[in-house]
């Protein structure tokens, strides 16, 4: 497909599910611009990153389906990105379905499944479990392996 396709994000801790969303949509077409949410904006979505703005850009920036990365500092900048970039396909993950239709004024609008089973809320809180594994603990377990290995070889 040719044309111009935009999405925008947090990407924070990126993953398998962003990656598939990237992956899916440099497929649509010529060019894809990724618009990535600033630290401040986010604070503005309630969201607090854990990776900065300009390393979370750069890793977008590095990854191979994507041409171009331009920051996303409001909800409004979207019908002028799109005009300046002559945009053909606005496309995101369907969490967001229909809070975007508007756009449809300007160019195709595109809802895609999301990646089940990964999310930077979920990374987070396995982040938290496993941090709150006392060193204690770990030493135990580690005890168990090594009484374990000895026994079964
Ligand atoms: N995504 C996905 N599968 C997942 C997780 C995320 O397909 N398992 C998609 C989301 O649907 C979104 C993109 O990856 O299209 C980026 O996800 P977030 O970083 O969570 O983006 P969000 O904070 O929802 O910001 O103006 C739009 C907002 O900036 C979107």
């Amino acid at each position: 497909m040719s044309g111009c396709v935009i999405t925008y994000g947090t990407f924070d801790m990126f993953h398998i599910g962003h990656l598939n969303l990237l992956r899916r949509l440099a497929e649509m077409g010529s060019r894809l611009i990724v618009a990535v949410s600033t630290d401040e904006f986010n604070a503005g979505k309630g969201k607090r990153t854990l990776i900065p703005f300009e390393q979370r850009a750069e890793i977008v920036r590095s990854i191979r389906y994507v041409d171009t990365v331009i920051p996303e500092t409001c909800w409004e900048q979207k019908v002028d990105d799109i005009q300046r970039y002559d945009v053909h396909t606005f496309a995101i993950g369907d969490d967001w379905r229909g809070h975007f239709d508007y756009l449809s004024r300007y160019c195709e609008v595109v809802y895609l499944p999301r990646t089940d089973g990964v999310s930077t809320t979920e990374l987070k809180r396995s982040l938290n479990r496993f941090s709150s594994v006392s060193r204690e603990d770990l030493l135990r377990a580690f005890d168990v392996l090594e009484a374990l290995r000895k026994d079964f070889g």
